[in-house]
């Protein structure tokens, strides 16, 4: 554990072949991902984040809990991006260390949200530079709750134009551009940016691919997380948004390993477990 330039706590895992990962205790939110033959960093975080809680950190991989976006009472996105969370578990290995963030219903949750839980984070860097996270949230309550949930993973891209999130074909999404959100089904095999995306696949495969044209492409592969959000901001919204620079949309695409479309919900002593695992070549 470190301090981070602002002041915050932060871990940093590295392995043998110099892979390396930040995560902060604010938001259990990874920041930084440096893997790749050329160890490049793989995560976007904008240069007007804002490194002061209770904001989330405008970049890496926020963690929506327990709601996505305004899927229910609370404030977009849940809180737990917004809150400071305990280290649960350090173990180290001759692979690198692995550590696991603990966020447990405390008063100021228990205020916002009413239910018993404790979520974890669980990030890893495998022996091949692989990113390896893997959320689980227990009930430690008397009563059931129901949760939806996401990894926000913003992912550096060398231009937006040069990208293509495949592996969409033939699914149906929910259009977020419309009020209400409306039903639509894609017919492309991959999506593309020429204005602001902002879609919610239903039930994709559990491979995605981020295709950045000419320069790399990251694999992302998951379990227990059945959508994905594709999200890019684009210009007015860019602008719009006071913690990302005017131009920074061109840098980064959001794809976002989540659980929306059918809620999760757990009777007492119950946990879930996912798991997103970034790969790049
Ligand atoms: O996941 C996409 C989205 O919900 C967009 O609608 C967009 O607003 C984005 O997340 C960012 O949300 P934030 O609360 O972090 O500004």
């Amino acid at each position: 554990l470190t301090q981070s330039t602002e002041g915050l706590d932060k871990a940093v895992l590295k392995n043998a072949d110099g892979t390396t990962a930040e995560v902060y205790l604010h938001g259990g939110h990874v920041t930084s991902w440096v893997s790749g033959s050329k160890k490049e960093e793989l995560l976007f975080v904008s240069e007007k984040a804002i490194f002061k809680p209770p904001k989330a950190i405008r970049g890496g991989i926020p963690v929506c809990f327990p709601q996505f976006s305004d899927f229910g009472p609370l404030g977009q996105h849940g809180f737990a991006r917004n809150q400071l969370w305990a280290v649960d578990t350090l173990e180290e290995s001759l692979d690198g260390a692995t550590l696991t963030l603990l966020l447990r219903s405390g008063q100021e949750e228990l205020q916002k949200w009413p239910h018993k839980f404790e979520l974890r984070m669980r990030v890893q860097i495998a022996t091949n530079g692989n990113l390896v996270v893997q959320p689980s949230v227990k009930n430690i309550g008397i009563e059931d709750f129901t949760f939806t949930f996401a990894l926000h993973t913003y992912f550096a891209v060398s231009d937006i134009s040069n990208v293509e999130v495949t592996g969409v074909q033939g699914l149906e999404y929910l259009e977020s551009l419309v009020t209400p959100r409306r039903k639509e089904k894609e017919e492309r095999s991959a999506v593309d940016f020429k204005g602001e995306v902002d879609r919610i696949y239903l039930n994709t495969p559990d491979e995605l691919r981020i295709v950045d044209r000419g320069n790399r492409t990251i694999t992302l592969k998951k379990t227990g997380l059945p959508d994905a959000i594709v999200w890019n901001p684009w210009i007015e919204k860019a602008k719009a948004t006071a913690d990302l620079g005017d131009e920074e949309y061109h840098q980064f695409v959001c794809v976002e390993a989540a659980v929306v479309g059918d809620p999760v919900t757990l009777q007492p002593g119950q946990t879930w477990t996912a798991q997103q695992v970034l790969s790049v070549s």
